[in-house]
């Protein structure tokens, strides 16, 4: 059985350069099956090879399934890849990825892919027609739920195989790491630590997609990647992209004594990212200090709002004091700090806004990132506001700086007022930067 795993263009227009998002999930779905017996799977990188959805056209010779990743920002060209694929070829369709649910496909694959995409391709294996159910797959026309069972072994696929995914062709096309204090400087590559969170923030679709459940990779995996990558590829910024590496402290400290140790055996020299942000009353002094000797020069925080009311309805668990106290603790350990901060979320009133602009403006973060609040299908808010009528269920692309959707109390000129008021804060210390790549 002839398999492509497709990751699709993303927003049209757009160079990978503005619009780079590497296929790290396609690498996961990737080693779950390859040695299927009877399955022949590759990756077909439409991002990377400027493939447009119609396009894919002249790729489906001889391929049984098409398994695509939807996003949230590519789900126009998911949706016109498919109806490419059902025009042109009589491949099973399936979707994979956070927003799976939203694709017209025959199967979908929702939240974590690698057991359910797998146990789906045997059962296509025994009856391409009629495959057994598996939890987390649904069938054309099936209401689709998001599944709760999550494999609790990270490691036993294997290390990511980097080739594969091209990581080399990315960093010639623009694939660059998001670290605000040095931008562009050193050659990057993402990876992941640990799955899951246990918060429920209201506009999150995080913890559905990867679970409740802190889920882990071993030390040695993370130090093989880190190793492999370092060697074969030159990376020299690594990027872990967890929802909340920190939320077991322990375990952060662990992973970063082990990247220290790393660097000692080896005498390798890399920078570390974290650029989801970190749950920021989990930091504490031995661990920000750790992380500073295994890479880090910049936390990533994301208290998204100043008003306690807002951060209340967005269902944030989260002290304005605490962050107030880290940011401190943060410099003192010779890091820059971002944050990250949300504007436009339902029942917000000018006062929240004046609130979170006085909490960015009198704090001292060294730079503040603004997003106005999208609804992402599937997400608790989401589900409100489809109840209450305040929106359709009509998928969206999902664009954290244009204003999709407006709230009662506020107006557009409320929200552009606001963005313009924090303005661009960035101001990170010179000397941590210097240090960094002297
Ligand atoms: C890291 C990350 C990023 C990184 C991406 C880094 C990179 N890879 O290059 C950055 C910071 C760039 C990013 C950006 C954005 N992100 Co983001 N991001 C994440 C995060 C935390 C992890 C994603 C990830 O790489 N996971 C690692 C791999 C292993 O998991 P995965 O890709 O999900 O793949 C698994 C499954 O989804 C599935 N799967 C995936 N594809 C396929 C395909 C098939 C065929 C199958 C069977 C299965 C399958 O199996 C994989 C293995 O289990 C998730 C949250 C989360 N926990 O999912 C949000 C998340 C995916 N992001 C989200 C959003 C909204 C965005 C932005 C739109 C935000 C923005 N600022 O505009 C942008 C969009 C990208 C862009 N450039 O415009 C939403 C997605 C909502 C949606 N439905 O699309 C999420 C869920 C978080 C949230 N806010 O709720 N993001
Ligand atoms: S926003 Fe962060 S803390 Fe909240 S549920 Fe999502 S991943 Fe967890």
């Amino acid at each position: 059985m002839e398999v492509r795993l497709v990751w699709p263009c993303g927003m049209k227009g757009a160079t990978l350069k503005d619009h780079c998002v590497f296929p790290l999930g396609l690498g996961y779905v990737l080693n779950a099956v390859r040695d299927l017996p009877g399955v022949a799977c590759s990756i077909l990188d439409c991002a990377l090879d400027d493939i447009s959805p119609e396009g894919i056209r002249t790729r489906l010779e001889g391929v049984d399934v098409v398994a695509v990743s939807c996003w949230g920002f590519n789900i126009a060209n998911v949706q016109r890849t498919i109806e490419t694929v059902r025009r042109h070829s009589d491949a099973i369709v399936v979707a994979g990825g956070p927003s799976a649910h939203l694709a017209q496909a025959d199967y979908a694959v929702v939240g974590e892919g690698e057991g359910a995409f797998r146990a789906l391709l045997e059962n296509l294996l025994r009856d391409r027609a009629a495959p057994a159910p598996v939890e987390g797959v649904f069938a054309a026309g099936q209401p689709i739920a998001f599944p709760e069972c999550f494999s609790e072994d990270l490691d036993q696929f294997g290390l990511i195989d980097y080739e594969a995914l091209q990581l080399d062709r990315y960093l010639e096309s623009g694939y660059k790491d998001w670290m605000y204090s040095l931008k562009d400087k050193f050659r990057a590559a993402p990876l992941m630590v640990t799955r899951g969170c246990p918060y429920r923030c209201g506009y999150c679709q995080g913890p559905l997609v990867m679970g409740h459940r802190i889920r882990k990779h071993s030390k040695e995996f993370v130090t093989a990647t880190i190793e492999g990558l370092y060697e074969k590829h030159g990376i020299r910024q690594f990027g872990i992209l967890d929802d909340n590496l920190t939320f077991d402290g322990g375990f952060a400290k662990e992973i970063c004594e082990a990247i220290i140790r790393l660097k000692e055996r080896t005498g390798y020299r890399f920078v570390m990212t974290t650029v989801n942000g970190v749950r920021v009353n989990r930091l504490d002094n031995e661990l920000l200090a750790l992380m500073k000797r295994a890479g880090w020069n910049e936390i990533v925080i994301s208290p998204e709002s100043g008003s306690k009311r807002t951060l209340r309805r967005m269902r944030k668990t989260m002290d304005l004091g605490g962050v107030v106290e880290k940011i401190d603790l943060v410099h003192r350990n010779g890091m820059n700090i971002v944050g990250n901060f949300m504007c436009g979320y339902p029942g917000e009133t000018p006062e929240d806004l004046e609130q979170t602009r006085r909490f960015i403006v009198e704090n001292d973060f060294d730079r503040c990132n603004v997003s106005i609040f999208n609804p992402i299908p599937g997400t608790p808010i989401h589900e409100e506001l489809l109840a209450s009528g305040e929106i359709d269920a009509v998928p969206r692309k999902i664009d954290y700086k244009a204003i999709g959707y407006l709230t009662e109390g506020l107006t557009r000129e409320d929200l552009l007022g606001f963005i313009e008021a924090v303005g661009d804060r960035t101001r990170f210390r010179e000397k941590w930067i210097k240090d960094l790549v002297a």
